[in-house]
């Protein structure tokens, strides 16, 4: 269908589905177990209301703000996710390097380690000085091999290394563990781990990613590289006030779009529980809290800053659009999530992102309070 005829991001979820590959749609949509938390991801957000403000001159909004220090046009971003090839056979994730530098916002692009174009081309085909990228980072067993990407990404210009933490093994996804991995769009991939056996894409990319992983090499990899260093994959408060106390730039609160373990909870309510303890022990100027999962909505994008995230982070979503339109779907996705964000901004009753907090939410809904 005519792209203009899309009028919000389930639109793009629904045509993927009918178009992509099976084996393409099993890898993009499943979760795991009983997928309970990739719904909840979703579904946490519809209990939290907002008490918009009145009368406020609303002419004027503005979406920008700041994320690690850098000025963003919108406080959304695209998460890293593997494989865009499978979607997208022949421009994979540079076309979503052209869809975020080609828009007016150009919203941040989080690059995954397990990316099906190398990361040169991805960088080279960005269009827009101003545009940033981030690299997504899963630590090899071979530390070598993990220190030399991170020089490669220094080298590049990324600006800033997000380490995956919450894939120590990797989650029991069944829609995509029934389709085998053979398709030499993940080639690129491939050559970066080692495929033990192919059942499924995630579990034939996965084998390299060291299980033991900890707190100690985060600190490791702080004294080895200038860029911040954001660990991806926090799930309670505790690990927020670790992550802190070692002195990183920031944390996402991610349950990896809940293809990891199954009954973790909601980011968005572990971001309510978080952020209090937080402002209590004046950390709250330390780190700066991402958030992804579940997040389709201009609304819901709303909610994470009222609570307190500086950025908000989409996977599936540019997936899906990617796969269906290129680099037009990409743009496409991230013009309807901003207009989305102006308007809600706008009856909401406020015109820019520091104004948001707290008091415009209803917090008697909110589990974690
Ligand atoms: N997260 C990573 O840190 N590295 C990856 O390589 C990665 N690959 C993903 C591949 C797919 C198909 C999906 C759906 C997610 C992937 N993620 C990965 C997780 C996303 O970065 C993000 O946490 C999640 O998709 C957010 O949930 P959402 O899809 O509901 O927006």
């Amino acid at each position: 269908p005519d792209i203009d005829s899309l009028v919000n991001i389930y639109d793009f979820e629904f045509l993927a589905s009918q178009i992509l590959t099976k084996q393409a749609w099993s890898y993009y949509s499943s979760a795991a177990d009983d997928e309970v938390t990739h719904r909840e991801n979703h579904a946490a957000y519809h209990r939290i209301f907002f008490k918009p403000r009145i009368l406020v001159n609303v002419k004027e909004v503005d979406t920008s703000t700041t994320m690690l220090g850098e000025k963003v046009g919108v406080p959304f971003y695209v998460s890293a996710t593997a494989l865009c090839k499978l979607g997208n056979p022949k421009e994979g994730e540079k076309d979503i390097a052209r869809g975020c530098g080609e828009s007016d916002v150009k919203p941040v692009q989080m690059i995954s380690t397990l990316a099906s174009c190398s990361l040169q081309e991805i960088v080279e085909a960005a269009p827009s000085k101003e545009q940033i990228q981030w690299f997504q980072l899963y630590v090899n067993s071979d530390r070598k091999i993990t220190e030399d990407l991170i020089k490669n990404v220094e080298k590049l210009g990324l600006k800033a290394i997000f380490v995956t933490v919450d894939a120590p093994s990797l989650g029991n996804r069944e829609k995509d563990a029934k389709v085998k991995f053979t398709n030499s769009n993940g080639a690129k991939a491939m050559e970066k781990s080692k495929v033990k056996e192919s059942k499924g894409a995630s579990r034939a990319l996965s084998s390299f990613i060291d299980p033991a992983l900890n707190w100690d090499d985060i600190i490791e990899f702080k004294k080895k590289t200038k860029l911040p260093i954001v660990i991806k994959g926090v799930q309670c408060v505790e690990d927020v006030l670790k992550a802190a106390e070692i002195g990183v730039a920031g944390v996402v609160l991610s349950n990896h779009g809940g293809r990891q373990l199954d009954f973790s909870r909601a980011p968005i309510e572990v971001l309510a529980e978080t952020m209090p303890v937080l402002r209590e022990k004046k950390l709250d100027d330390k780190i700066e809290i991402f958030i992804d999962g579940g997040v389709r909505r201009g609304t819901d994008i709303l909610k994470a800053l009222c609570l307190g995230a500086k950025g908000v982070g989409l996977g599936r979503p540019f997936l899906y659009s990617n796969s269906c339109y290129g680099k037009e779907g990409v743009k496409k996705a991230i013009e309807l999530l901003k207009d989305e964000l102006e308007m809600s901004m706008r009856l909401l009753g406020v015109t820019s992102i520091d104004q948001l907090s707290e008091k415009y939410l209803d917090l008697s809904t909110i589990h974690g309070r």
